[in-house]
C-alpha cells in the first residue's frame, strides 16, 4: 500500500483507533456491558460506527438533566443495512416490533433507503441485534469508514433491467463488506476469533480514510442524486438491455461553515464500463482512495478531496492501471427527474407497486396519523416486498392486482389515503434528522420541515404553483444528510432558528446551487423569496424549472457554492 503523507502531518486519532482495534473489535464489548453508565467510550463510540451504530443523547433533556445532575439521556441509533432499500414484509414486521419494544418507538427511511432506530437503551442493542439477524437483516457497514448502504433505483420489477442494476448494486455491496467477524462476536455472541486476525483483503487493517458511498441510476431518473456520491454508476440501456454504466466518481457534499477548504462536489464522469465490471471497477476506485486518501484530516478525507487534489485525469489512470479495464467513453444519458413515482403502477411481471410519500421518512403513529399502525397492518397482509426510495418514501412492491383494494382500504381506513396528493413542494422535500437526536445539529430540520412547508406553500398557492414540483431541502447543519446543496431551495442550518440559504440548483440534481444569504430566519426567507417566486411563476420558459430560473435571472455569475462565516454552538 502506497502512502504519500508528508512525515510531519499527524495520522488523525480514528486511524490510531483502527489499527489498534483488531479489525473493529476495541473495547466494544466490555463497554456494552458495563451498567454504570449508558454511554460508551469515544473509542467504541467510533469504532460502533463500522458496525451501524452510534451513542447519541436526547439534546432536549441536556440541560434539565444537567441541571439535575443526571446523566445525558443516552441512547443508540442503529442503521440497517439495506442494499438498494429492499425489505420483506416479515423483514419489516420484525423491524416495526424491534422498534416498539425496544427504540423510541418510530423508524425513520434514510435519505439512503434505509431504516434507522434510535433511542435503543444501551442493555437492549444486543437484542436488537440479534432480532434483526433472525429476519436475515445486519446493521454492518452502514456507518464507519467502509462502502456504506449502496443506493439503487426502487422497483426492480419494473423491468428486467432494474432487476439486473439491483443485482449488481447487491453484489457490489456484499463484496465491499469488511471481512472482519467482530459484528457477528460482539453482538451475536459468535466464538471469538483469536486475536482478530482474519485479513482486509480489500480495505486493509485501517480501512478507508473516511466513509464512501455508492449508488446506481438508471436514467431518466436520478432518484438516487448520483452525483452527491462517491462512487456512482449510470445505467445505459438500449432496446430494454443493459449495455454497461457510465461511472462516477468524487461526489460528496458535506462541508464547514466558513471553511472554503470544504465544499460540497459533483461527482466526475470517468467513462463507460460493461456491466460485469462493476465490482472490479468499485475495488480500483474504493482501493485508490483507501491508498492516497487524506489520513490526517478527517475533513479533507473524502474521495471528492482527492481527486479536486489531484485531477480526475490521474485518478482514472490510477483505476485504470489497478483494475486493468479502460474506461471506452462515456455514453449519452440524460436525467430529468430525482422525484419518486406516488400511487399505484404496474410493473413489467404483472405486478403492481404503490408509491407512498412519507414526510422525513419518520414512520410513527400521532394522532390523526397512524402510518406506523397502517404499514404494520399492510405487512400482515402484504405478499410481495418493500422499497426504501432515497428521497425518503416507500414503495409497496410486488401487489398482485387483486391486492391493491385490500392495500387501498387500510390506507382510507387510516386517513393516510391521501397522502400523495400533497403539493409539488412537499412531495419533494427532504430534511434530515437533526434534534434532538443528532449530536452535530446546529439548527432543527426533521421537526420544522411541515411548518417550512405550509409557509411555502401558501405563497405557491397565491403564485399558482401547488402543483409544480420543486426541490426544498433543510439540514440541521452543512453535513449535507440531506442533500441540500441539491436542492432548488436549500437551508442549511448555522444556528438556532438561522439557515444559509441557497438557490438555483437543477431539479435533476446536476447542478448544485449558490449562496443566497449566509444567514436567515424562515419567516425571513419567506419574505425575500415571496417576490422571486410570484416572478418566476409570471416569466420562466416553457418548462423551466424554478431552480433553472433562479440560476439564469436571480444569481449573480459570482455567488458561491460555499458557505460563510462562522457556526454558532448550541447545546
Ligand atoms: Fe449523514 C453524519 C444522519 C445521509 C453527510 N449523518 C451523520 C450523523 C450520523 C451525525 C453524527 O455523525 O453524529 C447523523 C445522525 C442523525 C440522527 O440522529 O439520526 C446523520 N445522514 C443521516 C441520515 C439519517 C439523514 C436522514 O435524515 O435521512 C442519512 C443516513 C443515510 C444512510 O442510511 O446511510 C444521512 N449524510 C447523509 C448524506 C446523503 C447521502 O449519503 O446521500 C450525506 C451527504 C453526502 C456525503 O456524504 O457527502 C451525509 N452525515 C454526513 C456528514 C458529512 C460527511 C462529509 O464527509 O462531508 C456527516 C458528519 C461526518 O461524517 O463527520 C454525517
Ligand atoms: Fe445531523 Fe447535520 Fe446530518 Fe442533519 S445534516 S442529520 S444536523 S449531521
Amino acid at each position: 500500500m502506497s502512502s504519500e503523507i508528508a512525515p510531519e502531518k499527524k495520522l488523525a486519532a480514528n486511524e490510531g483507533y483502527k489499527a489498534e482495534s483488531h479489525h473493529l473489535r476495541g473495547e466494544i464489548a466490555k463497554d456494552i456491558a458495563d451498567t454504570s453508565t449508558g454511554t460508551i467510550s469515544e473509542v467504541s463510540n467510533q469504532l460502533c460506527k463500522f458496525h451501524g451504530l452510534y451513542i447519541q443523547d436526547d439534546r432536549d433533556l441536556r440541560n434539565i438533566l444537567k441541571k439535575e445532575g443526571r446523566e445525558k439521556a443516552f441512547g443508540f441509533m442503529l442503521r440497517v443495512r439495506l442494499p438498494g432499500g429492499k425489505a420483506t414484509s416479515q423483514q419489516w414486521i420484525v423491524l416495526d416490533t424491534l422498534a416498539s419494544q425496544l427504540a423510541s418507538p418510530s423508524l425513520r427511511i434514510t435519505t439512503r433507503q434505509t431504516f434507522q432506530f434510535h433511542g435503543i437503551l444501551k442493555g437492549n442493542v444486543k437484542k436488537v441485534v440479534k432480532g434483526m439477524h433472525e429476519a436475515l437483516l445486519d446493521s454492518i457497514a452502514a456507518c464507519g469508514d467502509v462502502n456504506r448502504n449502496v443506493m439503487a433505483p426502487p422497483n426492480p420489477e419494473r423491468s428486467d433491467v432494474l432487476q439486473q442494476v439491483y443485482e449488481h448494486a447487491r453484489a457490489w455491496s456484499e463484496y465491499a463488506l469488511p471481512k472482519t467477524r467482530a459484528y457477528h462476536e460482539i453482538w451475536l455472541d459468535e466464538e471469538l476469533v483469536a486475536g482478530g486476525e482474519e485479513k482486509e483483503p480489500m480495505y486493509g487493517d485501517t480501512y478507508l480514510p473516511r466513509k464512501f458511498k455508492t449508488c446506481f441510476a438508471i436514467p431518466p431518473s436520478n432518484d438516487v442524486d448520483l452525483f452527491s456520491q462517491d462512487l456512482g454508476f449510470i445505467a445505459v440501456v438500449e432496446n430494454d438491455t443493459l449495455l454497461g454504466y457510465n461511472v462516477t466518481a468524487g461526489g460528496g457534499l458535506g462541508m464547514n461553515h466558513g471553511n472554503v477548504e470544504t465544499f460540497p462536489r459533483l461527482a466526475d464522469l470517468l467513462g463507460f464500463i460493461p456491466p460485469d465490471k462493476v465490482n472490479a471497477i468499485g475495488e480500483a476506485v474504493l482501493t485508490t482512495q483507501r491508498d492516497y486518501g487524506d489520513r490526517t484530516n478527517r475533513r479533507h478525507a473524502r474521495l471528492k478531496y482527492t481527486i479536486a487534489d489531484r485531477g480526475v485525469e490521474w485518478f482514472k489512470a490510477e483505476v485504470e492501471k489497478r483494475s486493468g479495464i479502460t474506461f471506452a467513453p462515456a455514453r449519452p444519458f440524460h436525467f430529468t427527474t430525482i422525484e419518486d413515482p406516488h400511487g399505484w403502477h404496474e410493473c413489467a411481471d404483472g405486478t403492481w407497486f404503490y408509491g407512498l410519500h412519507i414526510l422525513s421518512g419518520r414512520i410513527k403513529d400521532i394522532p390523526g396519523w397512524p402510518m406506523k399502525t397502517a404499514l404494520r397492518e399492510i405487512a400482515e397482509i402484504h405478499t410481495g416486498d418493500f422499497r426504501l426510495t432515497p428521497s425518503q418514501n416507500l414503495s409497496i412492491s410486488g401487489v398482485p392486482a387483486e391486492q391493491k383494494p385490500v392495500i387501498d382500504a387500510i390506507l382510507a381506513k387510516h386517513g393516510l389515503d391521501k397522502e400523495n396528493d400533497r403539493s409539488g413542494l412537499r412531495r419533494n422535500a427532504l430534511s434530515c434528522v437533526a434534534l434532538p437526536t443528532c449530536g452535530l445539529a446546529l439548527a432543527e430540520s426533521e421537526r420544522w420541515l411541515p411548518g417550512v412547508l405550509e409557509k411555502f406553500e401558501a405563497v405557491l398557492d397565491e403564485a399558482g404553483l401547488r402543483d409544480d414540483a420543486i426541490s426544498l431541502r433543510i439540514t440541521g447543519c452543512p453535513n449535507g444528510c440531506g442533500r441540500p446543496s441539491l436542492a432548488e431551495i436549500g437551508f442549511i442550518g448555522r444556528a438556532p432558528g438561522k439557515y444559509a440559504l441557497y438557490l438555483g440548483a437543477s431539479y435533476n440534481g446536476t447542478r448544485l446551487n449558490r449562496l443566497v444569504s449566509p444567514s436567515i430566519t424562515i419567516d425571513d426567507a419567506v419574505v425575500l423569496l415571496t417576490p422571486i417566486i410570484k416572478r418566476y411563476a409570471l416569466e420562466r420558459n416553457d418548462g423551466e424549472g424554478f431552480g433553472d430560473w433562479c440560476d439564469r435571472v436571480i444569481l449573480p455569475a459570482d455567488a458561491t457554492t460555499h458557505s460563510v462565516g462562522t457556526p454558532a454552538e448550541v447545546a
